[in-house]
């Protein structure tokens, strides 16, 4: 008989790399939110997967690249402190983009290079979207030059988004856990608290329901969470903050249109997770430089 292991494993890499994608695959289910703008991951969402032998944290960080500004900062504070945590470090990126334009994989990923190698921990380099590279020869120069910049590490060509080789990768992480017992209890999806996901299920649909143009200076925050166990009801209240009045009003919508469909998306997955009915309120209200407001980033996570 083995011992019980236990560990923290890091997923890092450039935003849209699959970090999220390859987090909820291996929880079974959604616990970060996923889309395809950038920075849609802010804070740090951890995901717990549990099994008879070990128990993994896996620290879903937002994409590291140069970034300016202090919402940035925060935003690399917390990719940095996930590494600095972990016993393990997952290195994603997304191999369709760089097999096209393999000439930009240094410049890219340069910023991971240094920390990674130098963490001591055990890197297992996950090459994901291999399902988007039709041309497979076309993934040996991405490899090389992954090879050339993280020298002792392993490499798993994935797709988070199928599956493909994420077993493979689950077998390694588990193989190289540290011994230790279990942290959480084993029915614990996520070390987050449930307003915070549910802030981030708002924000999900949020982005969802804006075009392109859509202002990356939004923000929710949960202003209250009334629970009335006789009726198994919560009744939640949350405020979208934006930058601009013009933003406000794509928010809000033709007749209140759009946030209404925020709402009633936002809510029914709510009350998936909680397995609670829910009654959801939601206001948008401008604020101004929020971006760069320490004490608004704090008071909505980001940041000490
Ligand atoms: P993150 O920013 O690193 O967390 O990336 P996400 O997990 O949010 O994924 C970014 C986008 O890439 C989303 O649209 C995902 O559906 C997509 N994606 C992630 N993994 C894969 C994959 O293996 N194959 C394909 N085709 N798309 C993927
Ligand atoms: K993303
Ligand atoms: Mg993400």
């Amino acid at each position: 008989m083995s011992e019980f292991k236990f560990g923290f494993v890091a997923l890092l890499g450039p935003p849209n790399s699959g970090k999220s994608t390859l987090m909820n695959h291996y929880l079974g289910q959604k616990v970060a939110i996923v889309s395809p703008k950038p920075q849609t991951t802010r804070n740090r969402i951890s995901g717990i997967l549990s099994d008879d032998e070990s128990q993994i944290v896996f620290l879903d960080t937002p994409g590291i690249h140069r970034m300016r500004g202090k919402m940035n900062r925060f935003l690399l504070e917390t990719a940095w402190d996930a590494l600095s945590s972990s016993d393990i470090i997952v290195v994603l990126f997304d191999a369709a983009f760089f097999a096209s334009k393999p000439h930009l994989m240094e410049q890219e990923l340069a910023p991971l290079v240094k920390p990674v190698n130098g963490s001591g921990r055990p890197v297992y380099v996950a090459v994901n979207k291999i399902d988007k590279v039709k041309d497979k020869a076309m993934l040996l120069p991405v490899m090389e030059k992954a090879q050339a910049m993280w020298p002792d590490a392993e490499f798993f060509p994935i797709s988070a988004r199928k599956g493909d080789g994420a077993d493979v990768l689950l077998d390694k992480i588990k193989a190289a856990l540290p011994e230790g017992a279990p942290m959480f209890p084993d029915d614990q999806i996520s070390t987050v608290p449930m307003r915070f996901m549910a802030a981030e299920v708002i924000r999900e649909k949020l982005f969802m329901s804006l075009q392109q143009e859509l202002p990356y200076s939004t923000a929710v925050e949960i202003e209250f969470w009334n629970e009335d166990p006789e009726k198994n009801l919560v009744n939640i209240g949350a405020i979208i903050y934006t930058t601009k009045s013009n933003h406000k009003g794509m928010i809000i919508g033709k007749g209140g249109q759009n946030l209404k469909k925020i709402g009633i998306k936002a809510r029914t997955e709510i009350e998936e997770m909680l397995e609670q009915k829910v009654m959801l309120e939601l206001w948008v209200k401008v604020r101004e430089g929020w971006t760069e407001d320490v004490g608004f980033l704090r008071s909505i996570g980001l940041g000490e």
